[in-house]
């Protein structure tokens, strides 16, 4: 019953939604709160407060646990997702399932459609998966600083049958501030900075006087003299699965055994080179996605993008740090892994040299696992990202993203911005299909990087009706502007 109920209201709001809407319908979303009826194979995930330990401090964060206290969720491709989402925080909160390509009004971005859930109210949702991989699942509001964000991480029948030991590193930054205190301070230390920078072909370049906010000079293809933003929040704390490398989570792993690592970089603001040090590692997936095996022992990942890597652990044992490196600063986090009876080290929160830059070499290479028919494009669109860091004003100009379903599209997003952007489609997976002006087949992912003065085309089939957000997946320029819509026409 409670089941037909929810699809009638489903469709309902599909219905009630029509075609490109600049200004989002208020719809009766698949909201219930008949917690007490649902049956069968339901999973009850609540949004919790609780209490953490960072430097030796608590601290108050959010979280999502399934009924047995454990944090996000584990399902099967070939099973829907059928969760009753109940918050029990005191205030207004939504979860979006970044990966995943639900039906729009399940898609969990406040107002668009559905409404923000009360507190102590549930909502049902309730789509078919289809595929694995690794995924998240987050606030898309300021609460995400609040580490309201969990893994979500869908094992197909082959992931089960493999021999292999699951780890699961969900990746963090952490400040003892309130999220709103770090965007004031973002948009207040934009006014106060020294503004001695000139413009330089329409581009900013400016020193920092000082504040929270840091800058480096890049050498990335820039002319001489051109400033390059890479981090503008320090942390209090880098994390790994809610833990320091102060207090790491240590995992017990076989001698000789095959472990698979499934990383999400949950960090509001923060990019990392994932260091696997000693151990050779196989990159197999990004953001959920097969691709034609990668080695190496160092990868980066952007905000909201994944990684999938198969580790071999030495015969003889050890302890093996996998370690998040901070992009442009020697902070860093990790986890450890060790074989019974070998003595862990103690690995220094921060490192004797600075993060690599996070670039698009990796992307250039990545390809996928089935190589996508070329198809003709029905519609190409051009965005460019800019900011105003003296406002701390950041926006994506361009072509409306109006689509019609059975589209093929090409989007080129150009970053005339001097920092880094990762771009977040929902609703949909994209290739990416061309970097600076060179066409590739590369990976399919959900989440791409836009490095300084970069320009990367995706591509992607328009097969889910809605009004889909398009975003940068750092934190602050989100709230900032960075923002836009691919809808869709009738
Ligand atoms: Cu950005």
């Amino acid at each position: 019953m409670y089941r037909r109920e929810f699809l009638t209201r489903t469709m309902a709001g599909a219905a009630a939604y029509s075609a490109f809407n600049t200004t989002v319908p208020q719809i009766a979303s698949a909201a219930s709160s008949q917690a007490a009826q649902v049956v069968g194979s339901t999973q009850r995930l609540s949004i919790v407060k609780r209490t953490i330990e960072v430097n030796g401090k608590a601290a108050s964060v959010l979280g999502l646990l399934r009924a047995d206290g454990s944090s996000g969720l584990i399902l099967d491709a070939d099973s829907p997702l059928d969760v009753e989402l109940a918050s029990q925080i005191d205030a207004p909160t939504l979860i979006h399932w970044h990966g995943l390509t639900p039906p729009w009004d399940q898609d969990g971005v406040p107002d668009n459609p559905a409404a923000l859930i009360k507190p102590g109210e549930s909502r049902g949702y309730n789509f078919q998966l289809g595929a694995g991989g690794t995924h998240w699942m987050h606030a898309h509001t300021l609460q995400e600083q609040s580490l309201l964000a969990a893994p979500l991480i869908i094992h197909t029948a082959e992931d089960k049958k493999r021999d292999e030991q699951e780890i699961v590193i969900l990746l963090h930054d952490f400040s003892f501030k309130s999220p709103e205190e770090l965007l004031a301070g973002l948009k207040s230390s934009g006014g106060g900075m020294d503004m001695s920078g000139h413009d330089m072909g329409g581009m900013m370049n400016m020193d920092m006087s000082g504040g929270s906010m840091k800058r480096h000079m890049g050498s990335m293809s820039m002319g001489r003299g051109m400033a390059m933003d890479i981090n503008d929040i320090e942390y209090d704390a880098y994390l790994a699965n809610d833990r320091s490398l102060d207090d790491p989570e240590v995992f017990q792993v076989e001698k000789g055994g095959r472990v698979r690592v499934r990383l999400i970089n949950g960090a509001t603001a923060t990019a990392f080179t994932v260091d696997t040090g000693n151990l050779e590692a196989m990159l197999i997936a990004v953001d959920g996605q097969d691709i034609e095996t990668i080695e190496g022992k160092q990868f980066p990942v952007s905000m909201g993008q994944r990684l999938d890597l198969v580790l071999e652990i030495p015969k003889e044992g050890g302890s093996f740090p996998i370690l998040a490196l901070r992009e442009g600063a020697p902070q860093r986090t990790g986890i450890i892994l060790s074989t019974p009876g070998a003595a862990v080290a103690k690995v220094a929160a921060i490192g004797e040299v600075d993060g690599p830059l996070v670039g698009l070499e990796l992307e250039q290479r990545l390809r996928p696992v089935r190589s996508s028919a070329d198809r003709h494009v029905d519609k190409s669109f051009k965005v460019s990202l800019s900011g105003d860091m003296a406002k701390y004003a950041w926006a994506i100009e361009g072509d409306a993203l109006k689509v019609f379903p059975g589209d093929h599209v090409e989007l080129s997003i150009s970053n005339m911005s001097m920092m880094s952007h990762p771009m977040h489609l929902h609703g949909h997976h994209f290739q990416v299909v061309a970097i600076n002006g060179q066409r590739i087949n590369g990976a399919v992912r959900d989440t791409v990087l836009l490095p300084m003065m970069s320009e990367v085309t995706i591509a992607f089939d328009a097969q889910n009706p809605g009004h889909w957000p398009f975003h940068c997946h750092h934190l602050y320029h989100m709230a900032s502007g960075m923002m836009t819509y691919v809808g869709y026409e009738a």
